[in-house]
């Protein structure tokens, strides 16, 4: 059985790359709501909805475990996802959160991402429930998403659309800052461009990965390494942007 994962377009694949590197041998469903993206702007309840839907769609193929491979949703929908399924339902905001108090030093960390993201406080929670004496600065980039989907992310419009959003969080004495969608890895450059050498950039796909080996490792639904695994990638929008990406994303693991 595969590993399913979601997001609202091509941002899970940032998750998925990580999951192929550190789990060859298992086999990817992968969903991508490219016709709906972005849902950094929905209300909680569309949010919720749509990825109900994805799961419902995803649960024909009986995977093993569903990874929420986007923030947004991962704010509003885990819980009501994982009452409502039998598997492991894996989210991206707690490992997010786990690796940055790993790498802070001075307890000053910045999270950007989606407006549903911010308005959530979901990383606030997570990262105050392991470590309350932390400073947290968000900041929400609605422009970033969009620029990813549109396969504009390493053109100069995009540099300097994610410079002059990260303006005002630059201001801040921060020495790491959560890449709080899984969007934004796509942008990296762009991102450590904007916000110097001094800042280091987390994000949560290395951690979700290592979380989903350790359930299956408990589980002892880990794959074996006999057979090389046949992944499968749907989109509900135009697959031509969709496919030109992930190729280009994954094209080492593929
Ligand atoms: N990849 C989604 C996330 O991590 O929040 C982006 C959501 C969106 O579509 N804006």
């Amino acid at each position: 059985n595969a590993i399913a994962v979601l997001d609202s377009g091509v941002g899970g694949l940032t998750v998925v790359k990580e999951v192929l590197r550190q789990l060859p041998q298992e086999k990817v469903i992968y969903f991508g709501d490219t016709a709906r993206t972005p849902y950094g702007p929905r209300s909680p309840e569309e949010v919720v909805l749509f990825t109900r839907q994805i799961v419902d769609y995803l649960t024909q193929f009986e995977p093993k475990m569903i990874v929420i491979a986007c923030n947004t949703a991962t704010a509003v929908a885990l819980e009501d996802i994982r009452s409502r399924v039998e598997i492991p339902v894996v989210g991206v905001i707690a490992p997010g959160a786990r690796a940055a108090i790993k790498h802070t030093r001075r307890g000053t960390v910045g999270v950007i991402g989606t407006e549903g993201t911010v308005k959530s406080r979901a990383y606030e929670y997570a990262l105050k429930e392991i470590s309350p004496q932390l400073e947290i600065v968000s900041l929400a980039c609605p422009t970033f998403v969009p620029l990813v989907e549109s396969g504009q992310f390493l053109s100069d419009h995009a540099k300097e659309t994610v410079r002059i959003t990260l303006e005002p969080i630059r201001r801040f004495p921060l020495d790491c800052l959560i890449l709080g969608c899984t969007h934004y890895p796509f942008l990296t450059g762009a991102i450590r461009e904007g916000m110097g050498p001094d800042v280091t950039l987390i994000s949560s796909a290395e951690e979700t990965a290592r979380e989903i080996s350790a359930i299956l490792y408990h589980r002892g639904q880990l794959a074996k390494a006999d057979r090389t695994p046949v992944h499968q990638f749907f989109c509900s929008g135009d697959p031509v942007m969709f496919k030109q990406i992930a190729c280009a994303w994954l094209e080492k693991y593929m």
